[in-house]
This record gives C-alpha cells, sequence and structure tokens, in this order.
C-alpha cells in the first residue's frame, strides 16, 4: 500500500513538473530575448588587381553618393561638361598677348560651340575691327568683350501670360524625343509652385502612352489635365483643354504635341491646324515653344526654320544641355531667325529647369 501511495506521489511530482516546464518553455518563447546585435560586417577588403606591370594596386571600393536635396539647377554647376570641353581654347588665347592664332582660335571654338558660321563672322568681325582700331593687345579684354558681345544678341526675354484674364495658351512643339513632354512637366510644377492655375492639355494622342506620361506629370505638379484616347484629333484635345481651362478659370493652358519631324510636310499641316484651332478658343495662345534638344547640333536650326514656318514660333526652350557642350545654337537661331531662348534644360529631374539667363549661359559656355 505504501508502495503504492509512492508511485502516485512521485508521478503526480512527474506529471507536475512536466506541465510547469511546458509552460515555462512557451513563456519564454513569447518574451524571448531580444537577438544579441550582429557585429557590424567587416569590410571587404579593396579588391587588389595587377595593373599589368607587375604593381599590384588596390582599387577603392565605390562609395554611395548622397542623395541631392532639393533645388533649382543652376548653368554654372550643371554645365560642368561643356566647359571642361571648351575652357582649353580659353587657356591657350588668354596665355599670349592678341595676335592672328587668337582670331583662328576664338573662331574654332565659337563654331565647335555651334554658334554657327555666320554668326561666329559677324560676331568676329566686329571684334577685330574694334581690337585694331583701339589697339588692344591683351587677350583677355578681348574674350571679355567677345562675351559681351554675345550676351547683347540673346538678350533677356520672358515668357508671357495673359492679362485680360482669359487663359494664355502656351503650345509645344518639336522634332521626337527632345524633351516637349518632360518640359511642360517641370514647367507645369513650377508654375503651380508659383500660384500659377495650370491646365494641361494631352494634344500627343498619337504616341502609345504619351498622355499617362502628360498625366503622371500633371499628378507630381498638382495640375489638372484634359486628354483624350489615342488617335483622337490633337487640335480638338487642345482646344477643350482651353475650354476647360476658362470654365475653371485657369490662368495657363501648357498643350502637349507629338513629336514630328520638321520635313514631314503633312504632320507640319496637322501643327498648323492645331494652332488655328487653338485660338479660336477661350483663350490666346501666347507662346509657341520650339523644343530643341541641344545635342542636335546645327540641324537645330533647320528645325527652327521650319517650326517657324508652320507655327510662329516665339521662343525656343534648349534641353539637355546638361550633356552636352554645344549650346552655342541658340545664337545661330537667335541671329538668324530671330527667335529668343526662353527656357533651358539642365536634367531630367523636375528642378532641372531654368529660366534662360544670356550673361551666365555665355559665362558657362566659354568659361
Ligand atoms: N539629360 C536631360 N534629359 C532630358 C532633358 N529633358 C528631357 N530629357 C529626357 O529626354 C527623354 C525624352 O523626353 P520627352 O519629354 O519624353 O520628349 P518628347 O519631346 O516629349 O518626346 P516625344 O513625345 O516622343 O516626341 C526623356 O528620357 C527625358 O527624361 C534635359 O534637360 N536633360
Ligand atoms: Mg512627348
Amino acid at each position: 500500500m505504501e508502495a503504492v501511495i509512492l508511485i502516485i506521489v512521485l508521478a503526480i511530482v512527474l506529471i507536475g513538473g512536466g506541465i510547469a516546464a511546458f509552460i515555462h518553455g512557451r513563456g519564454s518563447a513569447t518574451i524571448e530575448a531580444p537577438p544579441r546585435p550582429k557585429p557590424a560586417p567587416k569590410p571587404a577588403p579593396a579588391p587588389e588587381v595587377d595593373d599589368g606591370d607587375g604593381d599590384v594596386i588596390t582599387l577603392e571600393p565605390e562609395v554611395e553618393p548622397e542623395p541631392e536635396p532639393e533645388r533649382p539647377a543652376t548653368f554654372r554647376d550643371r554645365l560642368a561638361k561643356a566647359r571642361s570641353a571648351l575652357s582649353g581654347y580659353f587657356g591657350s588665347i588668354l596665355s599670349r598677348g592678341v595676335d592672328a592664332d587668337t582670331w583662328d582660335e576664338l573662331e574654332e571654338l565659337l563654331i565647335k560651340a555651334d554658334v554657327g558660321v555666320p554668326t561666329t563672322m559677324a560676331v568676329l568681325d566686329e571684334l577685330r575691327a574694334e581690337a585694331k582700331a583701339e589697339s588692344i593687345t591683351d587677350s583677355q579684354v578681348v574674350v571679355d568683350r567677345l562675351k559681351t558681345k554675345l550676351t547683347e544678341r540673346l538678350g533677356g526675354h520672358d515668357l508671357s501670360l495673359n492679362q485680360d484674364g482669359t487663359p494664355a495658351v502656351w503650345l509645344f512643339v518639336g522634332v521626337n524625343g527632345v524633351g516637349k513632354t518632360t518640359t511642360i512637366g517641370k514647367l507645369a510644377r513650377r508654375e503651380t509652385s508659383a500660384g500659377t492655375k495650370v491646365v494641361l492639355a494631352a494634344g500627343d494622342t498619337f504616341r502609345a502612352a504619351a498622355a499617362e506620361q502628360l498625366e503622371m506629370w500633371a499628378e507630381r505638379a498638382d495640375a489638372a489635365i484634359v486628354r483624350a484616347d489615342e488617335g483622337a484629333d490633337p487640335s480638338s484635345v487642345i482646344f477643350d483643354g482651353i475650354e476647360h481651362a476658362a470654365a475653371v478659370d485657369a490662368d495657363l493652358v501648357l498643350a502637349d504635341t507629338a513629336g514630328r519631324l520638321h520635313t514631314k510636310t503633312n504632320l507640319m499641316e496637322e501643327l498648323r491646324k492645331v494652332r488655328r484651332v487653338a485660338e479660336k478658343g477661350a483663350g490666346t495662345v501666347t507662346e509657341v515653344l520650339l523644343v530643341i534638344d541641344a545635342t542636335t547640333g546645327q540641324n537645330g536650326l533647320t528645325q527652327a526654320q521650319q517650326f517657324t514656318e508652320a507655327v510662329e514660333v516665339t521662343g525656343v526652350v534648349l534641353t539637355k544641355l546638361d550633356g552636352s557642350a554645344r549650346g552655342g545654337i541658340v545664337l545661330a537661331i537667335q541671329n538668324e531667325l530671330n527667335i529668343p531662348v526662353k527656357l533651358v534644360g539642365l536634367g531630367e529631374g523636375v528642378l532641372d529647369l531654368v529660366e534662360f539667363d544670356a550673361a551666365q549661359f555665355v559665362e558657362a559656355l566659354f568659361e
């Protein structure tokens, strides 16, 4: 009997211990100790390579660049490429007094920068005559005068809004892929931030997803958008955009159009119609902006000629100047067609659009 009692007691003790252990086990699972912080991984040793001469060199690891704070681009800090491409010339010219080579080198420099032959010749002839008349021998004086002359030729030009309370319409035209839609997006953001009420009109009904691209920019800029299905008549979409802008008391309509080659007669005819119809709406077309890719070079002049013949271009937007040393095309367009450059694109970001500033532009281009 005693043995039976002992076995029962033992069994109770064992079962109780098991339950306690089980409960403790679960408890410890729910209040799990925080994992010990892992030691920071040791940086991998910089790879070493043989440089071909038997010497071993250590490659420095690439450092992730810090994200740039949002701020408007400037000519000076974004035109690094243009500066490095042309600065060699000035170094050479300034290292000596004015001589026959000075004029050849200046000519070469201006033509390389896409200023164009007629404009280059006109400016240098003027400058050479002055240098002779005033016996200028200091090359720094010649270079400074050249910059002043180029700046004067470019002048300053504002974009115009409508004064009578009806919406102003800015029509964007140009060949394919130059940056029309991106420029509209950047401008929309700039204008809405300044308190202007903006409507975007998706007049590119030709390229697949063009309206979606513009819609994305409209969202970013907090601007309204009027769009239609692919294949719709671009004139009517832009007309509807203007009517909508007038109805909601908007100040500005930024109208996108499909990229087109300036040599395609039927497409240029379509553009003529777009402008005609836009003028019939409740607003006024105050700007027809031709977007030109700065990397295009002298062909930009031909584009400007053809587009202005069709739709009377009021200004140029020079895009992608961040990737080109050849922004001199604006001087050629200004001089030969009397069309001023009004805006400059200096990158793909929303803030990478600046008003054209002739003095800064010339300084950056020829620094
Ligand atoms: N680096 C740089 N890229 C730009 C600039 N402006 C536009 N781009 C880029 O150029 C490409 C074409 O831009 P879009 O705005 O689609 O050109 P688009 O003229 O509307 O083109 P289509 O409608 O097809 O004729 C895009 O990848 C843009 O991000 C600029 O100022 N600098
Ligand atoms: Mg486009």
